[in-house]
């Protein structure tokens, strides 16, 4: 069989020019690595730093990597797309265009025998109870709606300041992932091998007997993803 893969926390976007080119260049090279031994990639969220999508308009500056994954589609890799929180705005672009799987919240799947469970992590911290307000009220189909009636030349910039916001939001946040291991031990006792999260852009893999957790990392400081052969799960550097 071949490869599963995940990652998290590209961002695409949210740069300058030029390290967003890099970014995007290294992107499309990982891909390229997917598509040459992979059998399903999990995008664990946030992938865009912001993407608000209108019935018949989809944000500009993201062709080749939306190319990519069509292309990764026609080899036949399975894609599931793990909502963040930047990813509010989906509506069913990638679904019906590329057949891509949206999950808005958890995902559970197996894989060779073994459980997986996927969340990107945002709303698990305890703490994090202005956030879990703010995702029902950017969630919440009618101002969804309301939204979507702005012209996207001024609601595209207006997005990208609130995802800004979003992610300065996260900035004052310690990197402490206790409330992520407790969730994850939650998860073992039902069950599951294997817990993955993104979101505190903080790569980790530990083991806890039989159990592994593990945190994407990202791809603005660390372009880490995980890579699952059907035996065992390692987190790797895209170099
Ligand atoms: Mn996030």
């Amino acid at each position: 069989m071949g490869n599963t893969y995940f990652f998290s926390d590209v961002h695409l976007g949210m740069s300058q020019a030029k390290s967003e080119k890099v970014k995007q260049k290294r992107l499309l090279a990982f891909l390229d690595h997917v598509a040459s031994s992979g059998e399903c990639l999990f995008i664990v969220g946030d992938l865009f730093d912001f993407w608000f999508e209108y019935r018949n308009v989809i944000p500009r500056g993201y062709t080749r990597v939306i190319s990519a994954l069509s292309h990764l589609r026609e080899l036949g890799v399975e894609i599931h797309y793990i909502a963040g929180n930047h990813d509010f705005w989906m509506r069913d672009y990638l679904t019906t265009e590329l057949q891509i799987q949206i999950h808005f919240d958890d995902f559970s799947h197996e894989i060779a025998g073994k459980r997986f469970w996927l969340h990107h992590g945002d709303g698990i911290a305890k703490n994090d109870k202005g956030y879990r307000f703010l995702k029902k009220i950017f969630r919440h189909p009618v101002n969804i709606f309301l939204y979507s009636l702005i012209h996207p030349d001024v609601g595209i910039p207006l997005a990208k300041w609130v995802s800004n916001f979003s992610r300065n939001h996260n900035k004052f946040e310690v990197i402490d992932d206790s409330d992520y291991r407790d969730e994850a031990m939650r998860r073992f006792q039902e069950g599951y091998d294997y817990v993955i999260f993104g979101h505190l852009h903080s790569p980790c893999l530990d083991r806890y007997g039989e159990k592994t957790f593990v945190n994407l990392g990202d791809w603005i400081d660390h372009y880490t993803y995980a890579v699952f052969d059907g035996r065992e799960l390692r987190l790797e550097m895209w170099k």
